[in-house]
């Protein structure tokens, strides 16, 4: 009798552990799938270029949103375009939450409707680091849009969200923020940051060296 309980415990022991390996090699194929892109930074010209509609749900499209979704969260943003990501198709990534957990997909995205007040709130981009200025947009749109399964769905945003949404369309459209501020703040920006690319690349060949 004591050995069977003995040899109950083992095994209760034995498919505990192999549960906990299972769960740690998927993990670890889970984040080897995945990967890191590296992100456009204003002026670079691709990120005027006009993103194409997706036409295939695919493997393809699930890995691109996968890789999106992680650079945007260790940017950290709320938000990334394919545009920004030298992908030239209307993908999106959102996540305006505190918790960090709820993604919204948005493909071939499309504003029906956008209310007649208009809200200006600082928006930054990822593609133009350190930069954060007002823009006015309609405070609420209504978005029809796709998701990874090919299935359409519409919801209308506010806030923050709102901002986001439109932010990111416009990349898909090859339009920056900073486009909408004036010629002399937008020179400035530009300036400064074509300064520090070229000190970020005379580092990188230091480094190299
Ligand atoms: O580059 C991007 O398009 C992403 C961008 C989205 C955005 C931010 C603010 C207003 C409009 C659109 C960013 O995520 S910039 C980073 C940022 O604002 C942020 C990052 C972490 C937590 C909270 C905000
Ligand atoms: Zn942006």
């Amino acid at each position: 009798m004591r050995s069977e309980i003995a040899a109950d415990a083992n095994c209760a022991r034995a498919c505990l552990r192999l549960r906990v390996l299972t769960c740690y090699f998927f993990s670890l194929l889970h984040k080897s799938c995945m990967a890191l892109l590296s992100i456009l930074r204003y002026p670079d010209p691709r990120l005027h270029k006009l993103a194409m509609p997706v036409t295939d749900f695919d493997e393809r499209l699930k890995q691109l949103v996968a890789d999106m979704a992680e650079t945007m969260y260790k940017a950290p943003g709320i938000g990334l375009a394919a545009t920004q990501v030298d992908v030239h198709e209307q993908v999106i990534v959102i996540d305006t939450s505190d918790t960090r957990d709820q993604l919204r997909v948005l493909i071939n995205p499309l504003i029906i409707w956008t209310s007649d007040d208009r809200q200006v709130y600082e928006e930054g981009c990822l593609s133009v680091p350190g930069i954060y200025d007002g823009v006015e947009r309609p405070t609420q749109v209504r978005v029809r849009s796709y998701s990874l399964d090919g299935s359409v769905h519409e919801f209308e945003a506010e806030g923050l969200l709102a901002v986001c949404v439109q932010h990111e369309m416009d990349h898909l459209k090859g339009k920056v923020f900073v486009e909408y501020l004036s010629p002399l703040k937008r020179n400035r920006i530009k300036s400064k940051l074509q300064k520090e690319e070229r000190e970020m690349k005379k580092e990188r060949q230091v480094s190299a060296h």
